[in-house]
């Protein structure tokens, strides 16, 4: 028992205090810690991850982007529906207020690769280009992690 908490606890540090390599700037825009789930052979949607912070004045918005392994890449919501959680476009972007942190986590917003043209495994890092109202167009490398790992982004902070 004790042995699983401290594993549990060394890695929520690991996934929770990314370094400053794992930190892109630009604009007034922080970008930390993009993540993308591993998905199974022949999935066609996955999923990615990420902080951003605003630290300037102008509220900025994202948009949605690009990416050489997927036909569409989306932001999107999750919407309570008869119960049921959905997932929804943005249609207009998620808004990034001023001096706000956003975090896209698993089971809320979320970055979503649609149209993969190859798995994500595990360990693999993949680009792509995010695209910001103000900002224009960003190039992030998402880390591609475990479901399991990628769940504990969850209660990140
Ligand atoms: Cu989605």
């Amino acid at each position: 028992m004790t042995h699983k908490l401290l594993i549990g606890a060394a890695l929520s540090v690991l996934l929770t205090t990314p370094s400053l390599a794992d930190s892109i700037r630009i604009g007034d825009l922080m970008i930390h810690n993009p993540v993308a789930r591993e998905t199974a052979p022949g999935a066609k949607v996955g999923a990615g991850y990420l902080m951003i912070k605003n630290v300037g004045s102008q509220s900025e918005r994202l948009l949605g982007g690009t990416a050489g392994f997927a036909g569409k890449v989306e932001v999107h919501t999750m919407k309570m529906e008869n119960q049921v959680m959905k997932m929804q476009r943005l249609a207009n972007g998620l808004e990034i207020p001023p001096n706000t942190t956003v975090k896209l986590v698993p089971g809320g917003n979320h970055i979503m690769f649609m149209r993969l043209h190859e798995q994500l495994k595990s360990g693999d890092k993949r680009k792509a280009t995010l695209n910001f109202a103000t900002a224009g167009e960003v190039e992030v490398t998402f880390d591609v992690k475990s479901i399991a790992q990628t769940m504990k982004l969850k209660h990140s902070h």
